[in-house]
């Protein structure tokens, strides 16, 4: 049995990742942070005495930043593949804490592959790397040999542990491989990005529990894929024979504004935009009553306002292809924070 180690396991990707692992038969262990509150909800599923894998799933108390007791967790489990998704990963954050992000998308990642190096059998790393990496990028779409250049403090902090990744793969021959991933969404992202603030937002005005949405640059644009397609393909990059870099995206792009107007209309809730800039407001076309309304807070000191992955690599290496990307993403999610909230009245 192939044994696995996610740290980061209660986030979105790590709970849709150790299912997929559990489903193919491995023994997933996961690294839990101490905290005041128990965070577990996305994979309290997983740990029901009735739940079917239960027992191949094992949590541990660590922190990515306490390096001894990571390499004793790392001893103790011996895993053959280790999979790199934590640590602070909101961009907009990343400005107000900068120093905690850097810690724990940089160093922490050099200490994770220190570990590693030292390790008396082979393990297979998985790191988590960023689209923002690319941040103000010389050239659209963005692929493997496009040169950093990133332009938020969580971007630097990812570059920095993306080349050290491949400098530990150069230098000390490990099988580690960096994930460049643009956004990826779904029902169990945090509300504090905007896919989900939309989504719930529309969900909660649809059902009387909210009458406005405040949003920041309506203009910005992400190219959006489906969370549980790229777990897959973090597994598919850990099983191929020689490690190395993917860019994970869609290829496509959508921008605020049209994520809000899909997941809107998702919910037979029409949206119309007028004015710029934080003049801009969005009315709902059957009562005229505003919903949306664009707020100077959410806008970022500095944004990465195009960025548009080339997954040729992993399409043509690994037969890696996304297949739910922007507006269909948005009404996928719209419709579950609809059947969510309405399932709870
Ligand atoms: O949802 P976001 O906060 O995601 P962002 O900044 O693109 O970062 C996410 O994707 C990256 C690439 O995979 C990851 F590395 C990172 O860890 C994270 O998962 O913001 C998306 C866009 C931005 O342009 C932001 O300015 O939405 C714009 N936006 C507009 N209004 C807003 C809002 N973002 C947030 N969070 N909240 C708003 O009200």
């Amino acid at each position: 049995m192939k044994t696995a180690l996610i740290i980061g396991i209660s986030g979105q990707d790590g709970s849709y990742l150790a299912e997929y692992l559990l489903e193919a038969g491995y023994a997933v262990h996961g690294l839990v942070r101490r905290a005041s509150m128990f965070n577990r909800s996305r994979i309290d599923h997983l740990r029901l005495a009735t739940a079917e894998h239960q027992d191949r799933l094992f949590l541990h108390y660590g922190d990515l930043v306490d390096v001894t007791s990571l390499r004793r967790t790392l001893k103790k489990i011996a895993p053959h593949e280790v999979y790199h998704l934590a640590g602070q990963s909101h961009v907009g954050l990343s400005f107000e804490i900068p120093e905690v992000t850097c810690q724990e998308n940089g160093m922490a990642t050099l200490g994770l592959i220190e570990i590693l190096r030292d390790l008396d059998s082979p393990v297979r790393l998985y790191n988590a790397s960023s689209s923002e990496i690319f941040g103000a990028p010389p050239a659209s779409p963005q692929n493997e040999e496009t040169s950093m250049n990133p332009v938020n403090p969580y971007g630097c902090a990812k570059a920095f542990g993306t080349q050290l990744c491949r400098v530990y793969r150069q230098s000390y021959g490990l099988f580690v491989c960096n994930g460049i991933a643009y956004n990826h969404e779904s029902p169990r992202r945090g509300e504090n990005f905007v896919t989900r603030k939309i989504s719930l937002g529309a969900a909660r005005i649809k059902l009387g529990q909210q009458t406005v949405l405040e949003l920041g640059n309506l203009d910005a644009r992400r190219d959006w894929g489906y969370a549980p397609e790229y777990v897959n393909a973090m597994w598919l990059m850990l099983q191929a024979e020689t490690p190395r870099d993917y860019v994970l995206a869609t290829g496509g792009t959508c921008s605020i504004r049209d994520f809000a107007i899909a997941a809107f209309d998702e919910l037979r809730l029409g949206l119309r935009f007028e004015g710029r800039g934080v003049d801009e407001i969005g009315r709902r076309t059957d009562t005229g009553e505003v919903v949306v309304r664009v707020a100077a807070r959410y806008f970022r000191p500095a944004e990465s306002l195009e960025l548009v992955g080339d997954a040729s690599l992993v399409r043509q290496t690994l037969g890696w292809t996304p297949k739910i990307t922007g507006s269909g993403l948005a009404r996928l999610m719209a419709k579950a924070d609809f059947e969510l909230l309405a399932a709870d009245l």
